[in-house]
């Protein structure tokens, strides 16, 4: 890992470092395999089990609210109090995420939970030049108090509990909310919620860091304190597997780092002065739920189990500091572009093993997320599959139904100790956090997910409408588009508004306090946050408070190698176009040459590696960008680094801006290069995509061979051309 000052150029390409795995998640795939089903995760999964599968098994017994929790962390769990059905949402201006966060409550929603931009999660103001293209639609975008009080205007921050997916900018972002519901009159002892700042999992897997990582530990006890003393009933941290999940991992090394992750927040606040009870006490925690069902429920019942463990290995006095308490969230992996109704079936199934695991909260997945944000009508039966789970199959009545079965008891504890194993392995190297500045654990998650890749390639992982019983006709009717345009230039107007009636010098005052505070370490600097913005300064203020003193990470780009083709090998048509590659460089002398990159702030780049690691293993020579790159940075990097074809992964729909200014510049500087473009990308905008000149256009669950096949014919288009 490497730490940058403040620099947004980007100077040399970066080839890629590739990294082969031995040892046990070589083995976790090959069992995982022989089963057919569980997603790579060693589990062995049998026709039968008797009572002899239950002879191994620690935790039989117990009742639901008792340690270790297996059963659930309440007594009576959804027959008193069902899960809250909280939905994931935000988009352009706060005005329009409040009408949207109105609309779902009103229609049964329990309550909220907080999508912001890119921008906004990775600290910049609307304003600042990287945030183009990326204002307001991944989410909604936030820049000072205001757009948190617009918010949520008409919605009582006392009783609506408000979930906030947050994490580099957790400092301005909490604090806007803390003032937010000052001027609703509410003090930050009444709100009730949960705050994500879980930031080991963004420096793993989901990229959306601002600071290195040693700072970066210092923001989340700092608000894991705050919440302790100012905000009681504010869970002050959201520990995330979810994002591994939909990274590649299976279930145990979701379970395994998820919770290593937990402790390692657990370790850190202990060290800084808090005790035990004052931070576990408001943990929680944040799975995905995959298609594979049994083991989903398995994971969320071992989950609590070793959560248990982990706790009183740190000796608390509360007993309710040993519970693990969850939201889940149906899979977006699972979800498919094609057939996309085929969707509203997988999101049920998940979210019934979320309920059968014993869930506090969930979100269950809108079925045309594989092409764009939920429409209302995608929204609407999302939310409705929840409501009909909760008041129409009489599910709630029973606590924690698997109880007891041969098969899922065994289920569990297989998990749990598969799950010890990975975690053992992460003590090995002295915790999660010198785990992560060692690269091991984004490799294993790679690892999977390139063997997870393979097996949808190779047809052994059905997926129906994809790879199996496909249909010709697989539109979404109903496509929602973000007009960022439009959005920006709102926010940009409310920003010049703000800067130009504030009182300037209280603004400075208060962030040169936060910048002074950055350089020790015993002051807290969430109040500090709270008030430069009650004083009026911005979210990208705040952050480069900060930044002044410690930076801004960037993350090393290291590749897993040989996965993907260790799966292929014996397969004819990867041996063809292994030959192809050959050919291509004997001809040319020189293999294939592609950079890959995404552009703006989207980080969501497990696509991009998969892609890559597989077209690398198939001979190519693959330059990945680092993450984060304008327009400019990538004609740049074209022009030097001599590639044959360009490949830009985007998920966020920065793309509708930022591409059409990239093959600007390339025209510009008179490079003729085919351009391709994979990713999550409405039918509605092909056409305006190869009228820009975009060669190829893959939408989620292309096979590698056909991206990789095209890709061989383009290169050898260039360079004959070229
Ligand atoms: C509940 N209660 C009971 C009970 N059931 N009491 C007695 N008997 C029962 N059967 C009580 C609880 O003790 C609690 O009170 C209150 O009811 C609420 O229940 P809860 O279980 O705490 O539920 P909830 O408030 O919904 O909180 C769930 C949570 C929380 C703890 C998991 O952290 C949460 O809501 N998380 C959501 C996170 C989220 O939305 N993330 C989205 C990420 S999306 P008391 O008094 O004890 O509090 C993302 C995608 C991306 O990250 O962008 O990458
Ligand atoms: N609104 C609703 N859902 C979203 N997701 C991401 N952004 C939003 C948003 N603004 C969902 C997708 C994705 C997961 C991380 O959350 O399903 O897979």
């Amino acid at each position: 890992m490497m730490t940058r000052k403040t620099n947004h150029s980007i100077r040399s390409v970066r080839p890629i470092r590739r990294f082969s795995l031995r040892s046990a998640a070589a083995n976790e795939t090959q069992i995982g395999e022989a089963t057919g089903h569980s997603r790579s995760d060693g589990i062995l999964i049998k026709p039968v089990y008797t009572r002899n599968d239950l002879k191994h098994v620690d935790h039989l017994g117990s009742l639901p609210g008792e340690e270790p929790y297996v059963r659930g962390p309440y007594a009576t769990m959804y027959s008193e109090r069902p899960w809250t059905i909280r939905q994931y949402a935000g988009l352009a201006t706060a005005v329009d995420s409040n009408a949207f966060y109105r609309k779902l409550l009103a229609t049964g929603a329990q309550g909220i939970s907080v999508a912001f931009d890119l921008p906004t999660q990775r600290g910049y103001d609307s304003d600042h030049a990287l945030a183009l293209g990326d204002v307001g639609k991944a989410g909604v975008a936030i820049d000072c108090v205001e757009d948190m009080v617009a918010l949520f205007h008409g919605i009582p921050l006392d009783e609506v509990s408000v979930s906030m997916t947050i994490n580099g900018a957790v400092l301005p972002v909490l604090a806007a909310f803390v003032v937010a519901a000052e001027r609703q009159g509410v003090s930050p002892a009444q709100l009730k919620g949960t705050i994500q700042n879980d930031i080991l999992k963004e420096f793993l897997i989901r990229n959306t860091y601002i600071y290195p990582p040693s700072p970066s530990m210092r923001i989340v006890r700092d608000v894991m304190q705050y919440c302790h003393i100012e905000a009681p009933s504010v869970n002050s941290i959201s520990v995330s597997g979810y994002h591994m999940h939909e990274a590649g991992a299976g279930a145990a090394l979701e379970l395994a780092y998820t919770l290593a992750n937990g402790r390692e927040y657990l370790r850190n606040a202990i060290a800084a002065g808090l005790d035990v009870d004052q931070c576990a006490l408001r943990m929680s925690f944040f799975f995905g739920i995959g298609i594979d069902f049994y083991t989903e429920i398995a994971k969320l019942r071992a989950s609590r189990i070793i959560w248990n463990r982990i706790v009183n290995e740190f000796g608390p006095k509360n007993p309710k500091s040993k519970i693990l308490r969850m939201h889940c969230q149906t899979s977006g992996w699972s979800l498919t572009q094609q057939d996309p109704m085929n969707n509203i079936v997988r999101t049920s199934i998940e979210a019934m093993a979320g309920v059968f695991g014993g869930t506090q909260s969930m979100h269950t997945n809108s079925f045309d997320e594989a092409t764009c944000l939920p429409s209302d009508t995608a929204a609407r039966i999302a939310r409705n599959t929840q409501l009909i789970l909760q008041e129409e199959t009489g599910i709630t009545q029973v606590v924690d139904p698997w109880g007891g079965s041969y098969f899922m008891e065994s289920l569990t504890q297989q998990l749990v100790d598969r799950a010890n194993g990975l975690m053992d392995e992460v003590e090995s190297f002295g915790g999660m956090a010198k785990a992560i500045e060692l690269g091991l654990p984004k490799l294993r998650i790679e690892e999977a997910a390139a063997a997870e890749q393979a097996r949808v390639d190779r047809g052994e992982r059905v997926i129906v409408g994809v790879n199996k019983h496909t249909t010709p006709d697989s539109t979404v009717a109903e496509t929602v588009v973000v007009d960022g345009e439009s959005v920006e230039q709102q926010q940009q107007a409310r920003l010049r508004e703000l800067r130009s009636r504030r009182d300037q010098q209280a603004v400075e005052h208060s962030l040169a306090a936060i910048t002074d505070a950055a350089r020790s370490s015993d002051v807290n600097l969430v109040p500090l946050a709270i008030q430069a913005m009650r004083n009026g300064a911005t979210v990208g203020e705040v952050s480069m408070a900060l930044e002044m003193v410690w930076g801004r990470h960037q993350d090393e780009s290291i590749l897993v190698s040989g996965v993907y083709q260790s799966k292929r090998r014996e397969d004819d048509q990867w041996r063809a176009l292994s030959q192809r590659v050959v050919s291509f460089t004997d001809s040319y002398e020189r293999p294939p040459r592609i950079l890959i990159c995404k552009l703006g702030q989207d980080g969501h780049d497990r696509g991009q590696r998969v892609v890559a690691s597989a077209l690398a293993d198939l001979g190519f020579e693959v330059v990945l960008a680092p993450l984060f790159t304008t327009p400019d940075d990538v004609a740049r990097l074209v022009d030097q680094s001599g590639v044959d074809v360009v490949g830009i992964s985007t998920l966020a729909a920065g793309h509708q801006t930022l591409l059409p200014q990239l093959m600007h510049q390339l025209s510009k500087a008179g490079i003729k290069i085919p351009v391709v473009v994979g990713g999550v990308i409405p039918d509605a905008e092909r056409e305006s995509l190869e009228q820009l000149g975009v060669g190829q256009i893959y939408g989620p669950a292309t096979p590698i061979d056909v991206i990789a096949s095209d890709l061989i014919t383009l290169a050898e288009q260039h360079r004959t051309q070229g």
